[in-house]
């Protein structure tokens, strides 16, 4: 099969939506080019509905057969390329396993919103911890009850929520990240599953990345 991916992605400092499907492409190993549009700009719209009919980022853009489909969304795109890419193990093998990690993904795609609003994804800063109300806190305590029940059950599996690294700790990743960034304290456990996650080699990409958008 012969193919060609471009992948299109908002800034690495503020897009988090980006990040997930980057973390997935990342462990299929395929080649893939990179568009990356600024974002918060007054031609950021224009820019993106250039590449995702959606005029939002992430895209992913697959040439193949004289075709090109544009797959818009961060948990489809994910799922393309876990169906595209079985040997990358992208979900747990067991079906029940993997039917948990679909539930964590699709919760976090779904949800969140005051985490995220509050939290925004600044992932090569370090703040101050804002003033966290009380929805934020509850987002807060949902996240990290979910990463330890996960975690207790499959982290000798190989350190992630379900064992292999899946797309349940892409779609994470951005919460990790502003953990990280805003200094939320944390269990042993998940402090070292958040630096297991900082330490993955897209992470560390993505991130310088970012410090250069910054100038730093
Ligand atoms: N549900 C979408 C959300 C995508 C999204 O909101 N992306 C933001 C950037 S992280 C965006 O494109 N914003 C458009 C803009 O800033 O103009 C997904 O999962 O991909």
């Amino acid at each position: 099969m012969t193919f060609r991916y471009t992948l299109v992605v908002g800034s690495k400092q503020l897009s988090s939506w980006s990040l997930r499907p980057y973390l997935a492409m990342r462990a299929t190993g395929a080649p893939f080019q990179e568009v990356v549009i600024a974002l918060n700009r007054p031609q950021t719209h224009a820019d993106i509905l250039r590449h995702s009919p959606s005029g939002k980022v992430p895209a992913l853009k697959i040439e193949e057969n004289g075709e090109v489909v544009t797959v818009f969304d961060s948990l489809a795109i994910c799922e393309t390329l876990a169906e595209r890419h079985q040997e990358a193990g992208l979900w747990p093998d067991l079906p029940l396993v993997r039917a948990r990690a679909r539930a964590y993904a699709c919760e976090m795609h779904a949800g969140f919103a005051a985490l995220r609003k509050t939290l925004p994804m600044q992932i090569a800063s370090r703040l101050p911890t804002p003033e966290l109300g009380d929805e934020v806190r509850q987002d807060i305590a949902r996240v990290t009850t979910a990463w330890e029940e996960a975690l207790v059950r499959h982290e000798t599996d190989g350190g992630f929520l379900f064992g292999r690294f899946s797309i349940a700790d892409c779609m994470y990743a951005p919460v990790v990240s502003r953990f990280v960034t805003y200094g939320v304290s944390l269990t042993p456990r998940l402090t070292q599953y958040c630096e297991r996650i900082m330490a993955l080699a897209g992470m560390q990409d993505w991130t310088a990345a970012a410090r250069k958008e910054l100038g730093a």
